[in-house]
């Protein structure tokens, strides 16, 4: 099923992360948190209303005043608060970042098929490229082990060593594929660089996902090492902005949906994916021609979920922009005319999210569950119709509309945040998850 992570009240366009041309591009505009929210809530609950499992990650407490603690600043909430403003702003802006909402990075999934001991494993990726997003790791492994809490069920390890040569992103480089949950199936780990050998990399903008990390990943997951597979993300298309592997191809079950200028060696590793993944193994890659990779890159069309129907069939569901946009649409259409496993679009304005590189394969972690594993769930994260209301109304209530680089100094902003994520856990069943909770210092 799918775990959408819910953006944060202090959603906002700092330009902080390098290499994604959106966000780049968007940097300082004025963002609308409350849309955002409700635009990722309307993806959630029409897929939910279609019956697909839908469940929500809850957004973290920022700004982070603990990490600007760290940096040296001291005194209280709001003087570090205002000071910082004052004195670094992209710090303030580093730690106010909402990019919690981006839950393919929160970690990567493997079934319990797949693994050793029979237990669904995470491992919560460090995301050390980027100081704003480096400070999710700690929060996001105490909300996956509030979740997914049996441990006979699930295991939640510790993100991997926070050093370069482990760069991890979670799941936005990672593909499950087989024919089911039952079965073992073959996992395909997408690196950008090597960790620490040389080796081709990117000029211009960093390699986010290293193979050490990814390698240490199947290794702790107690994967069959017959059953994986590596790839690495050409050079060339990191320095155009593919900064994750899900912004150029998307795969589920026995199909895997890619750019031509994805993988280094790509028709190499069609042919390996076909050995392990087995013959049912398809893939549609769409040219160059078809849709040049900067178009690919603007319009996010990669970046879309598949979904498989009961009918053994998908539904892709794909950003907006695709179907503005001349080539895109055409691909679109292509891909659902004659004999192909896409049986029908979706398209979903998520502008808010897409401003900041975040599409819809962006927003959501695909944990796969046995009904068994889904049952012992006790929080209450599966999306019924009474969940979205209450998220609806809990979002009006706390969300301001509006919020530009200088409101991340305003200290009510703090309190704001910290009330809404208060009353978040208490509508979401969920035990402390929050530093401000665990330190006893509700707002
Ligand atoms: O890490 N953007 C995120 C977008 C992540 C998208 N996720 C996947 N492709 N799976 C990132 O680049 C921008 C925040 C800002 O600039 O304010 C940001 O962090």
């Amino acid at each position: 099923m799918n775990f959408d992570g819910i953006p944060g009240p202090t959603h906002n366009y700092s330009g902080l992360a390098q290499g994604n041309l959106a966000a780049e591009r968007n940097a300082q505009q004025v963002a609308n948190p409350r849309e955002a929210a409700l635009q990722g809530l309307a993806k959630m609950r029409a897929l939910a209303a279609r019956g697909f499992a839908q469940g929500v990650l809850p957004p973290q407490e920022r700004p982070d005043v603990a990490a600007l603690r760290t940096l040296g600043f001291h005194g209280r909430d709001a003087d570090i608060i205002a000071r910082a403003g004052r004195q670094v702003p992209e710090l303030l802006a580093a730690c106010s970042s909402a990019a919690a909402m981006w839950a393919a990075n929160a970690a990567t999934v493997s079934p319990s098929a797949d693994c050793a001991d029979g237990r669904v494993h995470f491992t919560p990726a460090n995301l050390v490229t980027h100081f704003h997003r480096a400070l999710e790791a700690p929060t996001t492994t105490r909300v996956l082990r509030a979740i997914f809490a049996d441990a006979a069920h699930f295991c939640v390890h510790d993100p991997l060593p926070a050093a370069p040569q482990f760069g991890d992103e979670g799941a936005a480089n990672h593909t499950r594929f087989g024919r089911g949950i039952d079965q073992s199936g073959a996992e395909l780990f997408v690196y950008g660089r090597r960790g620490l050998s040389a080796g081709p990399a990117p000029a211009r903008y960093p390699a986010r996902q290293t193979r050490e990390a990814s390698e240490a990943i199947a290794r702790r997951h107690g994967l069959d090492p017959h059953h994986v597979v590596f790839a690495q993300q050409r050079p060339d298309t990191i320095d155009a902005g593919v900064f994750h592997n899900d912004v150029i191809a998307v795969g589920e079950g026995t199909f895997l949906l890619c750019h031509e200028r994805a993988f280094v060696d790509q028709p190499a590793l069609l042919r390996t994916l076909t050995r392990v993944v087995g013959p049912e193994f398809r893939s549609i890659v769409v040219r160059e021609a078809e849709l040049p990779l900067a178009d690919a890159v603007a319009t996010y069309l990669f970046n879309s979920q598949l979904i498989e129907r009961p009918d053994g069939r998908f539904l892709l569901v794909a950003p907006a922009e695709c179907r503005a946009h001349r080539a895109a649409a055409d691909v679109l259409d292509r891909l659902t005319t004659g004999d192909t496993p896409i049986a029908e679009v979706m398209t979903f304005d998520l502008r808010q999210s897409m401003r900041n590189g975040g599409g819809p394969a962006c927003l959501r972690l695909r944990v796969p569950l046995t009904p068994a594993e889904r049952a012992s769930i006790r929080a209450r994260v599966m999306l019924d119709d009474d969940l979205a209301g209450a998220l609806e109304a809990w979002i009006r209530r706390h969300y301001r509309d509006r919020l530009e680089s200088a409101d991340l100094r305003d200290p009510a902003l703090l309190d704001e945040s910290r009330r809404a994520l208060d009353e978040l856990t208490g509508l979401l069943a969920l035990p402390s998850v929050y530093p401000f909770q665990l330190a006893g210092a509700v707002a």
